[in-house]
């Protein structure tokens, strides 16, 4: 029988939470050894012992104030998740956060909220920031617009722009919500077809991404621009180095250089990797992830949550979870969106 959509969005934020608190101890690490990082994976996945747990760090913290927000308003409602994001940060501060979202949150707090979508605006000298800040948080919001593409792309861009209002960083994080989108409306029981897969992320994002058209920048379809050459490192038939992915897709906490790369950790991961012993692809994707360096806990974290999206939670290793902050509470998230979700 089939896996079940409630599985299917507990996957989700699982993925989501283990790929940041696994990641974390590795963020801003370059040339991470395969070996070190399969011990690391071995004995938190082997039989279960008392360590202290695994803590997430701000990609975890903000699907959270999102996933919150939605269940308890059962609405898109961008001045609540403003006023989460910012009782989150000032209570807990010192969870990763980008350098410059920081501004965003004292700004909100300083003019009572008034226009939550203001302060974003203002960074960057205006231009706006394209970090991965808004696609790394963005599961609980692909998983509530499960049945209703349109409102999906509208919505993810307006919860994107709270702090993210630079094009690429909107577009990130519509990438990442189409890619978990797709994931779950696929059965994983049938073999994923990785080049159907890519090409229609490309052809939705050339929709997403008409609007650059005549504007005479250098390259108007950045994202497909990326995921082009995705395609061609997953079709390549010898394997290709790291350092290849990391030079073509990039590491970066840049959305651009960051989103494209966790879908083709996911797409990559389907079939066995050199050096990463497991014949969990869930485990593999995330292990891949965090072996490639640079933003780690922000590439895996939204790897994982698309490979949760499709697997589902039954694949997820339960002592992985176990070492995990906060996985109790992510499970409750998933099981309150998709009672709400079903109900829609
Ligand atoms: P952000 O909005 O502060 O952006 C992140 C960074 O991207 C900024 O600090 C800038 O360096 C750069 N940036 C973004 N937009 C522009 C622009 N228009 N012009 C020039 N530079 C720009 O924060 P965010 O929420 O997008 O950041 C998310 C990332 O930060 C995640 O990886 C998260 O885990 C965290 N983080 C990453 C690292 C790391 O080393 N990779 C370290 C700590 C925290
Ligand atoms: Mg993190
Ligand atoms: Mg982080
Ligand atoms: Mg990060």
């Amino acid at each position: 029988d089939s896996i079940s959509l409630a599985s299917k969005f507990r996957g989700c934020l699982v993925g989501c939470l283990l790929g940041d608190c696994l990641g974390a101890p590795y963020e801003g690490d370059y040339g991470i050894s395969k070996s070190v990082l399969q011990k690391y994976f071995e004995k938190l996945e082997g039989p279960y012992f008392k360590s202290p747990v695994k803590q997430y760090t701000d990609d975890a913290a903000m699907t959270k104030c999102l996933a919150e927000s939605l269940i308890a308003q059962e609405k898109f409602d961008a001045l609540d998740i403003a006023k989460r994001f910012v009782k989150e940060y000032f209570n807990n501060p010192r969870h990763g956060y980008g350098q410059q979202v920081v501004d965003i949150f004292h700004k909100l707090r300083a003019q009572k909220f008034e226009d939550p979508f203001g302060p974003a605006k203002e960074q960057f000298d205006g231009s706006g920031s394209y970090g991965n800040g808004g696609a790394m948080r963005v599961s609980p919001l692909a998983l509530f617009c499960y049945s209703n593409y349109e409102e999906l792309v509208n919505l993810v861009r307006r919860s994107a722009e709270l702090t993210h209002t630079h094009k690429q960083g909107y577009d990130g994080t519509i990438l990442q919500a189409i890619a978990v989108h797709q994931s779950l409306h696929l059965d994983p029981k049938e073999t994923l077809d990785v080049h159907n897969f890519s090409t229609q992320l490309i052809q939705k994002m050339s929709q997403i991404e008409k609007d650059c058209e005549g504007l005479g920048l250098d390259d108007p379809y950045p994202y497909q621009t990326q995921l082009k050459k995705m395609q061609v490192l997953l079709d390549k038939k010898e394997d290709t180095h790291d350092a290849e992915v990391e030079k073509t897709l990039g590491t970066s906490v840049a959305a651009l250089y960051s989103v494209p790369t966790a879908i083709f950790c996911f797409l990559r991961a389907c079939t066995p990797i050199p050096e990463i012993d497991t014949d969990n692809p869930f485990r593999r994707t995330v292990q891949y992830a965090i072996s490639l360096g640079g933003d780690t806990d922000t590439i895996a974290s939204m790897a994982g949550a698309i490979a949760g999206a499709y697997y589902g939670y039954g694949i997820v290793s339960e002592n992985l979870q176990k070492h995990c902050e906060a996985t109790e509470q992510f499970i409750e998230y998933a099981d309150k969106l998709y009672k709400i979700t079903a109900s829609k």
